[in-house]
């Protein structure tokens, strides 16, 4: 029974896209695809979140309503007991008893893949999930059985970190504050003044700069290559791992091939400087930026941006994790973006947006399971990017087109860089892990996660090269 569901679903899926699903300008040859990667259609019900439009300003996953002032200092949030589990999926039904289960609040959604869902599980829900998974013959496997301690011990205290900071703050041994990353991109721009110029391309809701670094040789008509990190607050690896980039990019300029030292790099490695900072003083697992609307706070930035915004997998509702704005680019974060990148007189030819976590290689299109023209050239430096990954530190990356491969969602900046900008090559990078930690992934990995992620730099700038 349910194969054939699902295959119905899958087919009903392909009628929606085919009425709902083609492009407009600039590339109107979309091409649907058929087959299915893999079978995200499945997680979909789950991962297109919608919560009842409660008030709330935060994150509902913490404890707050149950702890006291002591137990949270500053209104933090505590997940003290909360679970990360990894529940193994294969039929309808199934997702049918997690859908359930989320619908009524015991728990909340990380990440997924065609086999495997991780599950955040309340504290006072531990027992009923654990009895709905029971009674489904639901496998599932507890990955962090108290997600505070987790929190509390991902990152290293500072005077654990080794010494050898000259003139900024930033390592790469533990995640760091905004003031530490803006700081050592000044340092940067001081100490390599002809290589690396610093600039504000805009301010965060709050007012918080949003900082670019460009690393230039100077000379004119170089192709240029964008990196973005941190458009999700709780998504540390992703700022971590674009400073790395930046620092062996610049301490290794010499000696680099021409693909690297040839070309010119944008590089904003926290986009959502208010979430960032609140995750790190608040709510650990807050996503969105910090603007008000309504009874709710922030905008999901990667809902925000401005091809074919609020299509599938953004909500309007402003109280989602998914919450896409009340218009395109509405948000100061992603009309800073905007602005930049079509202001600025620089031959894009590749924009990479790095993200956490699941380990992916997505590319166009993320607002439905269509692929643009040129879908093969994307797929081909995918897998190399990936391979290169591979050969580095072992870890396997998925490539794909982002809706098929992960799921739909409209309104990424991946997408708008590609059908507006027209920047040929645009990728989204989901950097570790599989979900062992997820989203708190703790701080040793920065060193292996970057030079993974600067394996696949490589790839795609080698890719820009031979354009
Ligand atoms: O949902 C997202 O914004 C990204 N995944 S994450 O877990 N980091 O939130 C994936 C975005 C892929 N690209 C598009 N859908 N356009
Ligand atoms: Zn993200």
């Amino acid at each position: 029974m349910s194969r054939s569901v699902l295959l119905v679903l899958v087919c009903l899926f392909f009628v929606v896209a085919k009425v709902g699903g083609r492009a407009s300008s600039p590339l109107e040859e979309d091409i649907l695809i058929f087959e299915n990667a893999g079978t995200p259609y499945i997680i979909e019900e789950i991962v297109a979140e919608e919560p009842a439009p409660i008030l709330k300003s935060t994150n509902t996953d913490g404890l707050n309503g149950n702890v006291t002032e002591e137990e949270a200092p500053q209104g933090r949030i505590l997940y003290k007991g909360s679970q990360l589990w990894k529940a193994y999926i294969d039929t309808a039904e199934k997702i049918a008893v997690l859908v359930r289960l989320r619908d009524q609040n015991d728990i909340t959604m990380w990440g997924g893949n065609t086999t495997s869902i991780d599950i955040l599980v309340k504290p006072a829900s531990v027992e009923k999930v654990r009895t709905s998974l029971n009674q489904a013959n639901l496998k599932y496997e507890v990955m962090i059985e108290d997600l505070q301690k987790a929190i509390d011990e991902e990152n290293p205290p500072e005077e654990q970190e080794s010494d050898d900071r000259r003139g900024h703050r930033l390592t790469w041994q533990s995640y760091h504050r905004l003031e530490d990353i803006h700081g050592y991109l000044d340092y940067m721009a001081q100490t390599y003044p002809d290589l690396c110029s610093v600039r504000t391309i805009g301010n965060s809701v709050q007012g918080r700069p949003i900082k670019l670094l460009k690393i230039s040789n100077g000379h004119p008509g170089n192709k240029a290559i964008w990196i973005d990190g941190g458009i999700h607050a709780r998504e540390w690896i992703s700022p971590a791992t674009v400073t790395y980039i930046i620092n062996h990019i610049v301490l290794n300029y010499e000696s680099e091939p021409r693909y690297m030292n040839g070309v010119d790099w944008y590089i904003a490695p926290v986009l959502n400087p208010d979430g960032y900072e609140y995750s790190h003083t608040t709510d650990r697992l807050w996503r969105k930026n910090r603007g008000r609307s309504g009874y709710c706070t922030g905008t999901d930035l990667n809902r925000n941006f401005g091809y074919k915004w609020g299509g599938q997998g953004a909500s309007k509702n402003p109280c989602a994790e998914t919450y896409g704005g009340s218009r395109a680019f509405s948000e100061p974060e992603t009309a800073a973006i905007q602005r930049f990148i079509t202001g600025t007189r620089a031959q894009w030819k590749a924009y990479i947006s790095f993200h956490s976590y699941g380990q992916y290689i997505l590319y166009p299109w993320g607002y439905n399971r269509v692929v643009p023209p040129d879908h093969k050239d994307l797929e081909t430096v995918g897998r190399q990017a990936a391979a290169a990954i591979r050969s580095v530190s072992g870890s396997s990356y998925r490539v794909g087109p982002a809706a098929n491969t992960l799921y739909p969602a409209a309104g990424g900046s991946d997408d708008w860089a590609k059908g507006t900008v027209g920047i040929k090559y645009a990728y989204t990078i989901e950097l570790r892990d599989n979900g062992r930690y997820g989203f708190v992934l703790p701080a040793s990995y920065i060193d292996p996660s970057a030079k993974e992620a600067l394996a696949a730099v490589r790839v795609i700038a080698q890719a820009v090269e031979r354009i």
